[in-house]
């Protein structure tokens, strides 16, 4: 038996497999720009963020209709569940969908068809966190947050994605202050391959909650201190760190260090489609490239429950 554990860093369309992939593309007359899976999967080495996200936008092109978006959700909440995932905070990203027609409408109802049904069908309660885009203007995110208000029932948070390095948290005040004031819980990417500087700023100028990878942190002691005495919960996502190279090899993923250190990390699986594993094989790559305890497992799945935006009744329940 898995672990039972959150997950509170997942991209859903960083979850469509090339099954599905091309499943999709048949069903709405899409070509891909490649023969079949096999030849797709050879697609999957990344130097960087920025060659994965390419890849990343390219094949969201056969998601088009509500239950394009029902079925990859569904598979995924599947996967989840075999994983020991009890409640699953699942990033979107409506700007990647708007800018190729699609409306948000049909990516939040779409999304919700599967959603409403996981408690019972997969045993995994969710929530919806919209991303915004940083490597598009401030006023795309604004117009994109207006949009959402029909839907705001369904969408918990608003987090912040995409290519980080240029394109720093501060961007984004407004954005995140209108979202404030529409009672939505803030988390953004910061530190994965941007500076320390940008996981301050995140959390001073936009007010997150929560930080998406917060890697670099270690890289400056006195915000380490900070993040510990606030207990800002770090989501970090070990084997997208290895394929997008912000770490060399598993064996040196700062993990071990980052709870000794007394930080609140947890394991996620980020885009597991195309980064090698879902959520228990992030958890056990972990384990058996830096050694961890039983312990450590136990304390990663417990900090996934305590950082999670499950009110507290809720989060006992889910355990
Ligand atoms: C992402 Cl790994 C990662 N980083 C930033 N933005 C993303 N969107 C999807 N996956
Ligand atoms: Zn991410």
């Amino acid at each position: 038996m898995p672990l039972p554990k959150a997950e509170l860093h997942l991209h859903i369309e960083g979850t469509l497999e090339p099954e599905l992939a091309f499943a999709l593309a048949a069903r709405n007359g899409v070509t891909l720009p490649y023969e079949d899976t096999e030849e797709l999967r050879k697609a999957y080495l990344f130097d960087d963020l920025q060659s994965f996200l390419n890849l990343y936008y390219e094949l969201m092109a056969v998601l088009r209709t509500e239950q394009d978006f029902a079925d990859l959700a569904d598979a995924y909440l599947e996967r989840a569940a075999a994983q020991g995932v009890r409640h699953a905070e699942i990033f979107f990203d409506p700007q990647a969908h708007i800018a190729r027609g699609v409306e948000m409408g049909t990516v939040v109802d779409g999304l919700w068809r599967a959603l409403e049904h996981s408690e019972e069908k997969h045993g995994v309660s969710t929530r919806l966190i919209m991303c915004f885009l940083r490597d598009e203007s401030a006023e795309s995110a604004m117009a994109t947050l207006e949009a959402a208000k029909p839907h705001l029932d369904r969408i918990t948070g608003v987090g912040l994605d995409s290519a980080e390095v240029g394109h720093p948290p501060v961007k984004f005040r407004e954005v995140y202050e209108a979202a404030a004031a529409l009672g939505l819980r803030r988390v953004a990417h910061a530190g994965e391959e941007g500076p320390p500087e940008y996981i301050t700023e995140a959390l001073d100028v936009l007010g997150v909650e929560r930080v998406d990878h917060g890697l670099r942190c270690m890289e400056d002691p006195q915000l380490v201190q900070r993040l510990v005495r606030e207990r800002v919960p770090l989501t970090l996502c070990p084997l997208s760190n290895v394929r997008l190279r912000a770490v060399r090899v598993l064996e040196d993923h700062p993990l071990r260090a980052m709870l000794d250190a007394g930080l609140l990390c947890t394991v996620n699986s980020d885009d597991p489609a195309y980064f090698g594993g879902y959520v228990a094989d992030n958890y056990h790559a972990v384990r058996d490239a830096l050694g961890l305890e039983l312990e450590q497992m136990r304390e990663l799945a417990r900090n996934s429950f305590l950082a999670s935006f499950l009110e507290h009744d809720e989060e006992r329940r889910a355990r």
